[in-house]
């Protein structure tokens, strides 16, 4: 049997200084799995960085054929809005999957997380990256950074009941039957998307796993740990009143 095929989505906000190599990289391991479609989406950056964009991701389209001509957003939506403008737009695959676009985990370890879903019999399970292995020399991460994750990590599994220790980790993979379900549904495009995908998969019946990964931080991050880590809270709470709306308690 052919393996199942994955559609990898690569959401990218002022990405042209940190994407070239990372991108390289993941074009030549996926050749070798093949079964694998990539996909950047460029969210709503000016039109110089589009530009930028495109002189990076052109030559790369025409030596790759499962490098999928980019997506270029009208505006900018948010990590999740791109996550999710990529998804729809996905070939008739079995899995769905996103990456973060500046290389804190490596094409291998993209490679062998597919290997990893592709050993289920049908996708039925959507797997989660995780950095939460504290004690791992594969996780190098700020200290703040990580003192951040395990905050927001408890206040999702407190508030929403979900067990999950790393809910923010740049690469997940969903399968694409339960993902059609839950669209409709999703509303959060910032930083927080990956909660409420969490919540909406679980309150689907959609089993989830975290799966141990190496991570390297790359510098340049956008994400604004205060600003960024209160609007992502406030996310949270919106997801859990809403969740309480719908089900009647949690
Ligand atoms: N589409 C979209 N993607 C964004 C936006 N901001 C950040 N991203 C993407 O989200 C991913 C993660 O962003 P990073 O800048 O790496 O975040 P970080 O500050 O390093 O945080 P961690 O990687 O979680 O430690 C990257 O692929 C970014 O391009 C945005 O406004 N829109
Ligand atoms: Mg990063």
């Amino acid at each position: 049997m052919p393996p199942a095929t994955v559609h990898l989505v690569i959401p990218c906000f002022q990405e042209s200084g940190r994407i070239g190599p990372f991108l390289t990289e993941l074009c030549a391991v996926m050749h070798e799995l093949g079964g694998v479609t990539i996909q950047v989406v460029e969210d709503g950056s000016d039109s110089a960085e589009a530009a930028r964009m495109r002189e990076i991701i052109t030559p790369l389209c025409l030596q790759n054929k499962h490098l999928l001509p980019p997506m270029f957003l009208p505006q900018n939506l948010g990590k999740g809005g791109a996550v999710y403008a990529g998804w729809d737009q996905a070939p008739p695959v079995d899995w769905l999957a996103f990456v973060d676009a500046d290389g804190s985990c490596s094409a291998t370890e993209v490679a062998n997380l597919i290997r990893r879903v592709r050993q289920q019999p049908a996708p039925m399970t959507a797997v989660f990256a995780s950095r939460w292995d504290q004690t791992s020399s594969k996780v190098q991460r700020q200290w703040k950074r990580r003192l951040m994750g395990r905050i927001f990590g408890t206040l999702v599994s407190t508030l929403l009941h979900i067990p999950i220790h790393d809910s923010q980790c740049g690469l997940k993979f969903v399968p694409r039957s339960a993902y059609l379900r839950i669209a409709p549904t999703l509303r959060i495009h910032g930083f927080a998307f990956d909660v409420e995908l969490l919540a909406a998969l679980h309150d689907s019946g959609c089993e989830f796993e975290e799966a141990s990964i190496a991570w390297h931080e790359t510098p340049g991050g956008h994400v604004h740990l205060i600003r960024d880590s209160i609007r992502m809270a406030r996310d949270v709470l919106a997801i859990r009143t809403h969740r309480v709306h719908k089900k009647g308690s949690l």
